[in-house]
């Protein structure tokens, strides 16, 4: 058995939220424990559909991502949630709808200049010539966690690595 618990990645675009997430997922699954990764690709296409990228969408994007985690948290799942979640207040807000203890923030941090040079979707440089407004870490701020459960540098880390970390914290928090 194991307990339910929301493990919110934040960071910059292309840190590698997506990536460990859905690493983690497969680790976890492999261990005997079922999960459920939440990102743009699952939820920005469908429920959020029509929801943009201004300081207001954003928090109404995070406002509701926290809802339907608080939901499978209820249904006594792991469920990670990928978005870049910028703003401290709307991460502190999705912390509240749980038990203490149930919302493990875990900042993949990468510098702005290593995003910028991976630029897997070629978006930065797109966001550096001014066709894509209020991005994250250009036009838009994104507000470093003050005290996450986790930190994962993801700069200096190989995804293996990362995983195997987030896994031993879940063990040590009997999570898992
Ligand atoms: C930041 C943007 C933007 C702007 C489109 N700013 O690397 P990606 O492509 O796949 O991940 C980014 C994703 C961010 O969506 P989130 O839901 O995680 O953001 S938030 O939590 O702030 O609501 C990026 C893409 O969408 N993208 N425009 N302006 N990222």
């Amino acid at each position: 058995g194991h307990k339910s618990a929301i493990l919110w990645f934040t960071g910059l675009s292309g840190a590698g939220k997506s990536t460990l997430a859905n690493a983690l997922e497969k680790k976890l699954f492999e261990q005997g424990t079922r999960s459920y990764v939440l990102d743009g690709d699952n939820i920005r296409h469908g429920l959020n559909k029509g929801l943009g990228f201004s300081e207001e969408d954003r928090k109404e994007n995070i406002r509701r991502i926290g809802e339907v985690a608080k939901l499978f948290v209820d249904a006594g799942t792991i469920v990670c949630t990928a978005f870049i979640s910028p703003f401290r207040d709307d991460r502190r807000q999705v912390r509240a709808l749980v038990e203490e203890g149930e919302f493990i923030e875990i900042y993949v941090r990468c510098s702005l200049e290593e995003c910028e040079a991976r630029d897997p979707k070629g978006l930065y440089e797109k966001a550096r010539a001014g066709e894509i407004p209020f991005f994250t870490g250009i036009s838009s701020p994104y507000e470093e966690p003050e005290a996450p459960e986790l930190i994962i540098d993801s700069d200096k880390k190989t995804v293996e690595q990362s995983v195997d970390e987030i896994v031993d914290y879940l063990k040590k928090r009997a999570i898992i």
